[in-house]
């Protein structure tokens, strides 16, 4: 089992279609391991996106990822970083398919609703910016056995 960081942004809390986006992974299978709503400070929207400083579009990212509350999430299941990058889609909703959450709901690159980590090394990094290690709870959900074989 896998642990992702997934993250609803402002637009998609402003946009009040949370349920709608959690649905999609809970009913995939995916297992809710914790969540925080939040409004990102810019030290901590700043060291979340480092790898994009000094690119163009590095201050608008910043001020739309603190412009509003987050919904943060770390969400487990099997191969959940590639699963949960295949049900978000593309960066550039323009190129997202349809039956991907951006692809559904979601026209700019700039507005595209959520984040979720694209490696390994991220999620553990984007984890660990964003919970502490006892926030991250481990349970069953009751479903797991129709789930898994
Ligand atoms: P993803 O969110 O799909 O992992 P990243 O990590 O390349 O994409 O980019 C992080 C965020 O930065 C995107 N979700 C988007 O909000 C913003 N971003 C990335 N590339 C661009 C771009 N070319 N123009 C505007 N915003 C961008």
């Amino acid at each position: 089992m896998e642990l992702s960081f997934v993250m609803i942004k402002p637009d998609g809390v402003q946009r009040a279609i949370v349920g709608e986006v959690i649905s999609r992974f809970e009913q995939k299978g995916f297992k809710i391991a914790a969540a925080k709503f939040m409004q990102i400070s810019r030290e901590l929207a700043s060291e979340h996106y480092g790898e994009h400083e000094g690119k163009p579009f590095y201050e608008p990212l910043i001020e739309y990822i603190t412009s509003g509350p987050v919904l943060a999430m770390v969400i487990e299941g099997e191969n959940a970083i590639e699963a949960i990058r295949k049900l978000v889609g593309k960066t550039n909703p323009q190129d997202a398919d349809p039956g991907t959450i951006r692809g559904d709901f979601a026209q700019m690159t700039g507005r595209n609703i959520i984040h979720a980590s694209d490696s390994m090394e991220s999620a553990v990094r984007e984890i660990s910016l964003f919970f502490r290690p006892d926030e991250i709870i481990e349970y069953e959900r009751s479903d797991e056995p129709w789930l898994y074989e």
